[in-house]
């Protein structure tokens, strides 16, 4: 990546005006790193990270609508710490930012009327981003903005927009509110409005793949491609479960099976702590959270991922138990970058191609054998003091 940015800088030398760099409050170099991470991100080819800094220097800013629905604001908050750029670079710099609760100095009538005068501007050119679940039950009087009902706001924000964004599981699929019983009747921004709806589901999403998204789209005048579910495949197309670096114990049948175990301490496979990562899509494991370096993410920490960017999943099955174990990619076989959801190596077939190739045991197999194995070490570990974190995680 390195030599691409010095490759762009010299491109990018003459072109990019000096104001610009005061502007985005970041040095030349920072900025085109910036791009060339989200050109990797998105999966593009060698030289879009160029296409990326010019659309952004040269301020094709659209309007932005944001809605805040039934929901924590977790969405947005995560936003506030992310540094690719920081937020405040995002609404200055890449989008015009005209309405968004609770970010908005404004209030009441103020608010209300900045929206629909930047609505009335821009009429089928904003970019609508909706944040937090759609209460419909009881004729919607759980969640009312300005006297009108979350869904009455959708409808009326959605129908001239550019493109609608859901952030956020509730946004995506009703998420945490709509948790059984579900008594305000929670639901997902796509079962209301009947258009196309863009789902960046995670609970708080992950702000640099709805930064990536946006710069996509600001760059190339559409969004990435989408799986069935409405998410961009950039970020989704991989199990968690694929790219975990507590892998090589789950193979190993290694496993924590109490908080603050050896196993746990030592950095085990969290499967049997309830871990969802083998029936979870999404890059947590290498997007990381919050600029914090290495193992910033749930499993990455010590805490079982609990499937939050998948409907059915986070929210609905219990956080212990046993995550069904979909697809097993064999570690000799790695799939495709983009590899189509349901199109994993099967069981059966990981064990053919293990066996083709003179592996001796095939990943699944070896998978197999190991899940029937406790979490105790095979060799009695160097004892540790009591209040020792030696291998915590
Ligand atoms: Fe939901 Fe976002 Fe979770 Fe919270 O707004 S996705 S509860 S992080 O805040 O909508
Ligand atoms: Fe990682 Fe969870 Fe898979 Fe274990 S079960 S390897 S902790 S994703
Ligand atoms: Fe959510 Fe699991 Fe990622 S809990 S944040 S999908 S690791």
């Amino acid at each position: 990546m390195r030599d691409g940015v010095e490759r762009m800088i010299q491109q990018l030398n003459g072109e990019m005006p000096t104001s610009a760099e005061r502007e985005l409050g970041l040095s030349r170099r920072v900025f085109l790193q910036f791009c060339a991470g989200v050109a990797a991100t998105l999966g593009l080819p060698a030289g879009a990270e160029a296409a990326i800094a010019r659309s952004i220097v040269a301020k094709r800013r659209p309007s932005v609508i944001w809605l805040h629905l039934s929901e924590c604001t977790g969405c947005t908050e995560s936003m506030l710490v992310s540094e690719h750029p920081a937020i405040d670079k995002l609404i200055l710099e890449l989008v015009s930012l005209d309405y968004h609760e609770t970010l908005f100095a404004g209030a009441g009538k103020q608010a209300e009327a900045a929206r629909n005068a930047s609505i009335a501007a821009n009429k089928g050119k904003y970019l609508l981003v909706v944040e937090g679940a759609v209460s419909t039950k009881d004729g919607g009087i759980y969640c009312k903005i300005g006297g009108r009902t979350a869904t009455e706001l959708l409808n009326e924000c959605a129908k001239d927009a550019a493109a609608v964004i859901a952030l956020g599981s509730c946004a995506s699929w009703g998420g945490m509110p709509s948790a059984q019983p579900n008594p305000t009747g929670c639901t997902g921004v796509s079962e209301v409005w009947k258009g196309p709806v863009v789902n960046i589901p995670g609970c708080p999403p992950n702000p640099y793949n709805f930064l990536s998204t946006v710069v996509h789209y600001i760059t190339f005048g559409r969004f990435p491609d989408l799986d069935n579910q409405g998410r961009p495949k950039f970020a989704y197309s991989r199990l968690i479960h694929e790219n975990c670096e507590r892998r090589p114990h789950f193979d190993n049948g290694r496993f924590a099976e109490e908080f603050g175990d050896f196993g746990h301490r030592s950095g085990w496979c969290l499967y049997r702590l309830g871990c969802k990562g083998p029936e979870t899509y999404a890059n947590c494991p290498s997007a990381l959270f919050g600029d914090a370096g290495g193992g910033c993410w749930p499993v990455g920490t010590g805490h079982p991922c609990i499937g939050c960017t998948e409907k059915g999943i986070g929210f609905e099955k219990p956080i212990h138990s046993l995550a069904e174990l979909k697809f097993v990619t064999s570690p000799a076989f790695y799939p495709h970058i983009v590899e189509e959801q349901g199109k994993g190596v099967s069981v059966a077939a990981a064990a053919v191609l293990a066996g083709g190739a003179g592996i001796a045991i095939g990943a699944a197999a070896a998978m197999a054998k190991n899940l029937g194995k406790g979490s105790k070490p095979e060799s009695k570990p160097a004892p540790k003091s009591e209040d020792s974190t030696d291998g915590e995680e």
